[in-house]
This record gives structure tokens, C-alpha cells and sequence, in this order.
């Protein structure tokens, strides 16, 4: 194929050296429901999230709008902690709290 196409093989081998060093990205989602408080859901964003008063705000907001919204971007086993952590404190302090992870 090189021979023939050296342009199209320098993209496919790109392409898979940036896929062997790159781990897949998952996206941690935070659902909305009607019980959890305002305050509990930026306290989250703000300790698990590491998010700043105002950035909570603006997503937990967003999240209380549409019905889902993004916390961060991070690798499998981040993203999993961070997913785990949400429950355990949501668990804990007697919310519902949803939180999800998707892959990029
Ligand atoms: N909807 C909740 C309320 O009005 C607030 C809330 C926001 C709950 C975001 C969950 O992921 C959530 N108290």
C-alpha cells in the first residue's frame, strides 16, 4: 500500500501511533433530578471536580436545564473514581444523585 498510496499510509500510521499512546477519553456525566439540593451538587462539582464556586455553578445549572450536562473529561480509571466518589456521597448524605461515565 505505501508504495502505492505514501500519502494515505503516513495518515493510516499516524492515526494509529496517536491511538497507541493516546488512552480513550470518557466523559462524566451528571444527571438532574428533583431532590438532590442546589447546594449538594456545586459541593460535589467543587471537591470531586476540583471546579471553582462559579464554574459549579454554571454546571450544575446547566444540569438542572437540560437534564444531563458534563463534569470533565478524563481516562477509565478517573473517570470511574470520580463516578464512585458521586454515589458514595450522594449515598451518604441520602440523595439520588446520578452520575454516569460515556466514552468519548
Ligand atoms: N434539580 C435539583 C433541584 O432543583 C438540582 C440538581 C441539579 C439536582 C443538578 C441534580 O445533577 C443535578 N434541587
Amino acid at each position: 500500500m505505501s508504495e502505492h498510496h505514501p500519502d494515505l499510509q503516513e495518515e493510516v500510521d499516524v492515526a494509529s501511533d496517536i491511538e497507541t499512546t493516546e488512552p480513550p477519553l470518557y466523559k462524566v456525566l451528571l444527571l438532574n433530578d428533583d431532590y438532590t439540593t442546589m447546594e449538594f451538587v456545586v459541593q460535589v462539582l467543587i471537591h470531586v471536580f476540583h471546579k471553582n464556586e462559579e464554574e459549579a455553578m454554571a454546571i450544575m445549572l446547566n444540569v438542572h436545564r437540560a437534564g444531563v450536562g458534563i463534569c470533565g473529561t478524563y481516562p477509565y480509571e478517573v473517570a470511574e473514581t470520580k463516578v464512585n466518589a458521586v454515589e458514595a456521597l450522594a449515598q451518604e448524605n441520602g440523595f439520588p444523585l446520578k452520575c454516569t461515565m460515556e466514552r468519548e
